[in-house]
């Protein structure tokens, strides 16, 4: 829009010419690419109205100092949710090879880098963007000296990354610490780098010499903007800490990476953290160890917020096979979207037990998360999806649109409201206040909802409870004739029940209230008027974690399916073995349905028929599997005249998807010949409870569902 590029020149501030173009009086809008030692605030879009008065001269108070232009900011964000950091005018690149280096050469360049880490880190200079990159595909078998440098800004982090395609560049820290931090360290990025306790490693005898070791990455405090992304850390003590040896840290984000088999020790264990965000990692088999690990050790966890953190987010990461919990956010948070698998305890929340609280209370919210099966420890029974205790009065801690399926012990409620034992200190632990559960799905679990009988109503102190509400949730397929075990007495000045559906194949399933065992009609009569005793119809609710393995062409275990998820890389990035993907997958399968069945899908309405030959697939909005069969579907060649029988044809039906598929094995080469044919779904002999399949999603079923079509000659 400038008559030319404006000119700038330095005064006391800046001055834009502003060409040809008469920019008086009028509002000039103004982007910085780039300049340094300009405050934070002085880097977006600058507005201003020129001086009506003066020559096409824009003058700018801000103390900038500018640079060439550049295009990008330097840490931007890919359209598939990658870090991009690129480099500054003046950063330092060094390259590190472990195959093709020599530490006599400065590594600046890719053709002669240095061959050790120490060498390459004493190349880079404190408060610079310099970047530190190690060639994929290479081992070291040393560690990062003890890391004392920081970036320049939050825009300019010092960056540990790699260079080259493929594998993430291969750190063997043996028994040490992969990455430790000293005091005062701010804006420093690790991207992409995979660390490994290969001594202590007992499924690989070649290297396991025992089980001393250190931390994966320690983080000693005085950290302040630190990113951990595509980063694999595998069995050492811890795979990653956060301790205020040094102070507290500030805005920490770990990402897409994959933090497994940690033992005597958990996953992460974080303490003194000021704001962090976890999102998007694979977290398996943290905390314990089968082999090697002492049994009664086994009481770590994937990930372990201790109480002393704040400005905690956990969202979208998988959590399997914690020694104990899959996580333990004892300073609360947002905690969202995240899968646990067979954790012994599926989360615990504010809740501490043998160690300190967090100050008053936490809070937060719990919501979108998805806790399948269970395990136990060490013999002993477990298998509770969502434990709370030590909830801020008034924080109205939401715990919300949670999915709760599938117990593994039969032992314990799914939900817990509860008081840590042994607490360190009970003057600053509050008991639990002003707690929302709206629209969870407890399915298939022993029961559904429990609190503890230490709790006082209204009481002040560690044991105080007040402020319940317990509302739109399915309560669905309990399993051991308790729905409810309120085990301190419900006082209806405190606490709201409204709306929930509760379903037991046992008629006489009871409702525990302190003392007294309710039945439902009397639970209902006083304590939660306008629920319901319903079962409710899921799509397809049977769904699990070793069916999504089976779906994607896997066994029906799931380490099958983990070990692809271990796998995701930035460079070997799989949508479908997202946590994400699997959440929707499970999710989907506890869509509530209504009304009769309904045709959804056919493949024969694809562009492309070819398909049918072989196969003629339609999937229903509800479970038909009782009512449909082969002859249920009638298939004839319009132009021979020929009906296909029953007993030329075969049908399966997929409970999972409500997708049923007929072939042709009594067909020449198992299939339909090319040309023009015609089918009749017949709409009366596929029902689900005694309703007929609807086709034309009016509601009203009975109408069957045919169509004339083409098959095509195969290529
Ligand atoms: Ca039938
Ligand atoms: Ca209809």
């Amino acid at each position: 829009m400038l008559g030319r590029e404006p000119q700038v020149t330095e005064d006391a501030g800046i001055q834009i010419l502003c060409g040809s173009l008469d920019f008086r009086g009028r509002i000039w809008r103004l982007r910085v690419d780039s300049y340094k030692n300009a405050t934070r605030s002085s880097r977006w879009p600058i507005v201003g109205r020129a001086p009506p008065f003066t020559d096409n001269v824009i003058r700018m108070t801000q103390p900038l100092e500018p640079l060439e232009p550049r295009t990008h900011l330097s840490v931007t964000m890919s359209a598939d949710g990658w870090t991009d950091i690129t480099p500054s005018s003046d950063t330092r690149t060094i390259f590190v090879s472990s195959s093709m280096g020599d530490d006599r050469n400065d590594g600046t360049s890719p053709n002669f880098p240095v061959r050790t880490l120490a060498r390459g880190y004493g190349q880079l200079r404190n408060g610079k963007p310099d970047h530190l990159l190690l060639r994929t595909g290479d081992v070291w078998e040393e560690t990062f000296p003890k890391w004392r440098l920081s970036g320049r800004s939050e825009q300019e982090p010092i960056v540990v990354g790699k260079y080259g395609p493929n594998d993430k560049p291969l750190i063997l820290a043996g028994s040490g610490s992969g990455f430790r931090t000293a005091e005062n360290v701010s804006h420093l990025a690790i991207i992409g780098l995979s660390f490994f306790a290969h001594t202590r490693d007992p499924y690989n005898t070649a290297t396991f010499t025992g089980t001393a070791g250190g931390d994966g990455m320690a983080f000693l405090g005085d950290v302040h903007d630190l990113l951990v992304e595509n980063v694999t850390i595998d069995q050492f003590t811890k795979n990653m800490v956060f301790q205020p040896s040094y102070g507290r840290s500030d805005n920490v984000r770990i990402r897409r990476s994959v933090i497994t088999d940690a033992y005597n020790g958990s996953g992460i264990y974080i303490n003194g953290v000021d704001g962090i965000t976890i999102e998007g990692s694979v977290f398996d088999h943290n905390g314990w160890n089968e082999i090697v690990d002492i049994p009664e050790q086994r009481i770590d966890h994937n990930v372990y917020f201790s109480a002393m953190n704040s400005g905690v987010v956990v969202r979208d990461n998988l959590f399997v096979d914690g020694g104990q919990h899959g996580l333990q956010a004892r300073s609360g948070g947002i905690i969202q979207d995240n899968l646990f698998v067979r954790n012994p305890i599926g989360m615990t929340f504010g809740i501490a037990g043998g160690a300190l609280s967090h100050v008053g209370g936490a809070s937060g919210e719990v919501s979108g998360n998805v806790f399948l099966g269970g395990r136990d420890l060490n013999g002993a029974a477990r298998g509770w999806a969502i434990e709370l205790g030590n909830i801020r009065r008034g924080s109205n801690t939401l715990v919300r649109d949670n999915i709760i399926a599938h117990d593994a012990m039969n032992t314990f409620p799914a939900i817990q409201l509860n008081i840590g034992r042994d607490i360190k200190n009970p003057d600053e632990t509050v008991g639990l206040h002003d707690v929302n559960l709206v629209g969870n799905i407890v399915y298939k679990w022993h029961s559904a909802l429990s609190t503890t009988n230490r709790f006082v109503n209204n009481g002040t102190d560690l044991n105080g409870f007040s402020g319940l509400l317990v509302r739109n949730n399915d309560f669905q397929q309990i399993t051991s004739g308790r729905a409810i075990l309120h085990r301190h007495p419900l006082d209806l000045g405190l606490e709201k029940w409204e709306g929930n559906r509760y379903f037991s194949e046992d008629d006489n399933v009871k409702f525990q209230n302190g003392q007294t065992e309710m039945s439902y009609r009397d639970w209902q009569r006083f304590i939660d008027p306008s629920s319901a005793f319903t079962e409710v119809e899921y799509f397809a609710p049977d769904r699990t974690f070793e069916s999504y393995s089976v779906r994607l062409g896997h066994r029906n275990r799931v380490g099958a399916l983990v070990s692809e998820m271990r796998h995701q890389s930035r460079d070997y990035w799989r949508e479908e073995y997202t946590t994400a993907a699997a959440l929707k997958f499970i999710r989907d399968g506890f869509v509530a349905v209504k009304g009769p069945p309904r045709l959804l899908t056919t493949n024969l309405s694809s562009k492309n028929l070819a398909g049918a030959r072989r196969q003629i697939s339609f999937g229903f909005s509800r479970d038909v599997s009782e009512s449909i069969d082969v002859g249920d579907l009638k298939i004839w060649s319009r132009a021979g005249d020929r009906v296909i029988r029953a007993s030329e044809m075969s049908m399966t039906y997929d409970r999972l998807t409500h997708v049923a598929t007929w072939t042709f094995p009594g067909m020449k080469r198992g299939m339909l010949w090319a040309g023009d044919w015609a089918v009749h779904l017949h709409a009366p002999g596929i029902t689900s409870d005694g309703r007929e399949l609807d086709t034309d999603w009016d509601g009203k079923g009975g109408d069957s569902y045919e169509l004339k079509f083409t098959l095509p000659e195969l290529v």
